[in-house]
């Protein structure tokens, strides 16, 4: 690995580095929840909104979509030329984050689909599963084209995609057993991928023995 990897490495992961308090009796205490909290990540262009909007349509789950949510609210600090990206307002974002959670586990009776490309900012708690969606090199090279991302933007996601950056990240921050890897190449694998969480979370209200009517 050249240095120059190396260092994008590491700024691309100390950018997102944050340190947590243990919060208590709070709206995204994981024991009170009646329907799961998923977080659908990878690198930008694998189809995240894609998948996530669209589970929301099917399952009736609250889909916030992160990146529209920071530039809503302005959750950022400045901006890194070099990184050509936002410098993220982290305390700010999650904040907001949870109070939006605790309203729709707690209050509303609904989970919640985020979608980000990066995951060990947010609090374990928060989530029951961790989605990372991988995306075929050439085909995640038309997206990012298609997208009009400068060749240096797109060539660092591309970097950032075959080192499996993001799904290192996240089982790291999660316990491997919620991190679940699934490919996101084709609109066949979106649908299979939310079928398959469809499943997953039928049995997850059915472990926790909370009721099924509202789903
Ligand atoms: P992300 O949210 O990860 O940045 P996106 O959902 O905006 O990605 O998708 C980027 C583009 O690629 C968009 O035009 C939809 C398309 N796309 C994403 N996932 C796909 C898939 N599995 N099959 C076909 N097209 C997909």
């Amino acid at each position: 690995v050249s240095v120059s990897l190396f260092l994008f490495f590491f700024f691309f992961k100390d950018n997102h580095q944050v340190t947590l308090e243990t919060m208590s009796g709070d709206g995204t205490d994981a024991s009170k929840r009646r329907r799961p909290n998923i977080l659908i990540t990878g690198t930008p262009g694998v189809g995240k909104t894609a998948t996530a909007s669209l589970l929301a349509e099917r399952t009736g789950m609250k889909h916030i979509h992160i990146g529209e949510l920071i530039q809503q609210h302005k959750c950022y600090e400045g901006r890194d030329e070099d990184l050509d990206s936002f410098i993220l307002d982290e305390d700010k974002l999650l904040d907001l984050m949870e109070t939006m959670l605790g309203e729709a586990n707690l209050e509303d009776g609904v989970g919640v689909v985020c979608d980000y490309h990066a995951c060990e900012l947010f609090p374990e708690r928060w989530f029951d599963l961790i989605l990372v969606l991988r995306t075929k090199t050439d085909v995640l090279f038309d997206r990012l084209s298609k997208r009009g991302y400068s060749d240096k933007k797109r060539d660092e996601n591309m970097e950032c995609e075959i080192m499996q950056v993001i799904l290192e990240e996240a089982r790291e921050a999660y316990d491997h057993e919620i991190v679940h890897e699934v490919p996101s190449n084709t609109t066949e694998d979106i649908d299979s991928n939310i079928a398959r969480v469809e499943a997953w979370t039928k049995q997850w209200i059915a472990d926790k023995g909370v009721d099924d009517d509202e789903n």
